[in-house]
């Protein structure tokens, strides 16, 4: 089977009667959404809220009945991807430009569930450009905040125009040589000015569902 089709599938199996489920964005949570709409089908009765406008779309697609935050009291279960996942469980997310959503979803969610192949799980974050979301206004002088933190930013395009987030700012994608402290280098990132988040994902994932070398489901915690 598709390594992210079975991860992707295997989360439904956190997902009760009743529940507000946080619905991530990409090609591994799709899976997830696929197949909680056809237990949808099949009688479940869930609440989704997307991650992204992509999700959104998927989930009115698959027939996962939709909220929003002011009509509910709590979120369930997250579940979502990941770009890169360290052996501490932290992320670095937003390769699918969904980041911010996907950030304030995870940390309302009681539990945060990441679906990841393995080809995601790494021994140190970093080799996967950081996702930094900025608004537009003075980007150009963010740019050089992260450059002296230790970046090299490059201004996400899409169609040879930047790309725009649901939310309608820019991603600078920024290569670090090493980052030795996630924890400190997410804090230093949201203090600069102009950037609104970045996606390392610290001490946020409860659950990572993956294959093991021997391609069998494993959950770590
Ligand atoms: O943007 C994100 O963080 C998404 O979750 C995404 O990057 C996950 O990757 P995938 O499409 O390989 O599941």
């Amino acid at each position: 089977m598709n390594e992210k089709k079975e991860v992707g599938e295997k989360a439904v199996d956190y997902v009760e009667e009743g529940m507000v489920v946080g619905l991530g964005t990409g090609s591994t949570v799709f899976y997830t959404i696929s197949k909680l709409g056809n237990l949808v089908q099949q009688g479940l009765s869930i609440k989704g809220i997307p991650t992204s406008k992509q999700t959104e779309k998927l989930a009115i697609e698959v027939g996962i009945p939709l909220v929003s935050f002011h009509e509910i009291n709590q979120i369930d279960v997250a579940i979502d991807g990941a770009d890169e996942v360290s052996r501490d469980l932290d992320l670095i997310k937003g390769g699918g430009g969904a980041l911010l959503r996907e950030k304030i979803i995870a940390k309302a969610a009681k539990a945060f569930i990441v679906v990841a192949d393995p080809h995601k799980m790494v021994d140190k974050l970093g080799s996967f450009p950081l996702p930094v979301e900025v608004v537009p206004f003075g980007f150009e002088m963010t740019m050089k905040y992260l450059q002296e933190l230790g970046g090299s930013p490059q201004l996400r395009q899409k169609d040879g125009i930047p790309f725009r987030t649901d939310n309608g700012n820019y991603i600078f994608d920024c290569s670090f040589p090493e980052i030795t402290s996630p924890e400190d280098l997410e804090k230093d990132l949201n203090l600069i000015p102009g950037v609104v988040d970045n996606g390392l994902f610290i001490g946020m994932a409860d659950k990572v569902i993956t294959l093991n070398g021997d391609k069998n489901i494993s959950i770590n915690v």
